[in-house]
């Protein structure tokens, strides 16, 4: 087992990992900005250097710097968290290189995962659903339009380098097309430094359903079942739940084996999570696989009642997995709290929080770095905090997490709990019927 444990990141994710750190017996190194010196993951390491100024390209995104840290700490392995250098191939190769674990998969499979054509391609091969599309790069007009008509629009032009959300345009018609192929290209070279478009069919209000898997060092791979993360806003997850409302035993074990299948395909080392839209005739297609621990994996952990980072530092360090899937017992629901203000187009808030009282009791989890007199810088991502909630059944737990978001407060700053606390109510929310165009048609009241 590792000894000495250097995390590459700053907030919530970083103090969640020193938790299981320090009830594994590994100790714990934190890195941090001059922005972030008064935060909770420093306190709670038993070392911490400061890596540069409040700007991530000068901190939490610089390899030199982080590997600096490690050099002079002696750290046998580095969490890359999520966001930052999680999914950053050339990061995973200075590790292997350096010999340090990167807590994650190798460099190769973060790159074949990161190309969505070469994730597409491969997952064809290894007879995963995918949406039906462009083989391969669309090179010209000419070329894309000839293979849109043929998949009929409408279609959705998607950036190889992208993810996310980022660099993507639907189109609706031939006439269209031309101009939205330059847009996009132009959009992707700009942002990636890589402008290759595929095109698939556009999917219309699909459920956005993930898969968490785990794989070992000797090629055993198992899911950990689904979380539904259809609440979304600009790309942006707002609230994600285990298991999905719209999932039966039947469709959990299709996509449960089409998941291993894709991390099988690559030889998947680590937690990951494989994406994919489901449509409403409980069609469902791979769309990619992130190979890092995210956010929402708190749901995950709360319905299968496993710590997924020490299943994760487990894996790195060479332990064998059961190989055994496992299946919720309980519901889950996060909401993620962030300092923005939902009544001026989330817009963010960053400041000092004056007062802050998390909620607790029974069924109840708060993962957060924030506390009262805590200053939320305005350089970085405005999670402040993860509310979840656990409980029998869906309805319970929407019932819990009422009360909870009720007891949640905080003052100095603006988050996103009004926006919660109406959306529990919301009766499409309350019957399921969520898709990834149900915020679209939301509307917060005053
Ligand atoms: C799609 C799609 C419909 N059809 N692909 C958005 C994020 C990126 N991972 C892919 N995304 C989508 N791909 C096809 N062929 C709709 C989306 C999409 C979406 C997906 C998941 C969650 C929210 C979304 C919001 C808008 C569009």
């Amino acid at each position: 087992m590792f000894k000495k444990i250097l995390i590459a990141n700053r907030g919530e994710i970083a103090l969640r990992v020193i938790r299981t750190c320090k009830e594994m017996g590994i100790r714990t190194v934190a890195v941090y900005s001059t922005a972030d010196k008064e935060s909770l993951h420093v306190r709670f390491a038993d070392e911490a250097v400061c890596i540069g100024p409040p700007s991530s390209s000068e901190s939490y995104l610089s390899i030199t710097k982080i590997m600096a840290a490690v050099e002079i700490t002696n750290a046998d392995a580095v969490h890359p968290g999520y966001g930052f250098l999680a999914e950053n191939a050339d990061f995973a190769e200075v590790c292997e290189e350096y010999g340090v674990k990167f807590i994650g998969p190798s460099a190769q499979m973060i790159r074949m995962m990161g190309d969505k054509i070469t994730a597409k391609e491969t997952m064809i091969k290894a007879k995963v659903p995918v949406v039906p599309g462009s083989a391969g790069q669309v090179k010209s007009v000419k070329e894309g339009l000839k293979a849109a008509k043929k998949i009929g629009f409408p279609v959705i032009l998607k950036a190889t380098a992208g993810g996310g959300g980022k660099g993507m345009r639907i189109v609706d018609n031939e006439e269209e097309f031309g101009e939205q192929l330059e847009k996009a290209q132009i959009e992707a070279g700009a942002s990636f430094g890589n402008d290759a478009m595929y095109m698939e069919k556009f999917v219309e209000e699909p459920r956005h359903i993930e898969i968490q898997v785990i794989g070992d060092q000797y090629g055993n791979v198992a899911h950990l079942s689904e979380r539904d993360c259809s609440v979304q806003r600009r790309h942006q997850k707002l609230v994600e739940e285990s298991p999905s409302p719209f999932m039966d035993d039947k469709l959990r074990d299709k996509m449960g084996k089409a998941a291993i299948k894709a991390a099988k395909a690559i030889d998947y080392e680590g937690v990951g999570t494989v994406e994919f839209l489901v449509d409403k005739n409980r069609k469902f297609y791979f769309m990619e696989m992130n190979t890092r621990i995210q956010v929402e994996h708190t749901v995950t952990e709360e319905v299968i009642n496993r710590d997924l980072i020490k299943e994760q530092i487990k894996v790195a360090a060479g332990e064998k997995i059961s190989g055994k899937n496992y299946y919720p017992t309980m519901h889950a629901i996060e909401v993620r709290i962030n300092a923005e203000d939902p009544y001026h187009d989330f817009r963010p808030s960053p400041g000092l929080i004056t007062s802050f009282h998390s909620s607790k009791g029974h069924g109840v989890r708060v993962d957060t770095h924030a506390y009262a007199g805590y200053t939320v810088p305005p350089y970085y991502d405005s999670m402040i905090a993860k509310l979840i909630c656990v409980a029998e059944t869906r309805e319970e737990c929407i019932l819990k997490m009422q009360r909870a978001l009720d007891e949640f407060i905080v003052e100095g700053i603006k988050t996103t709990v009004p926006f919660h606390q109406q959306l529990m109510k919301d009766e499409r929310f309350r019957n399921g019927d969520v898709t990834t165009k149900f915020l679209e048609d939301f509307e917060l009241k005053p």
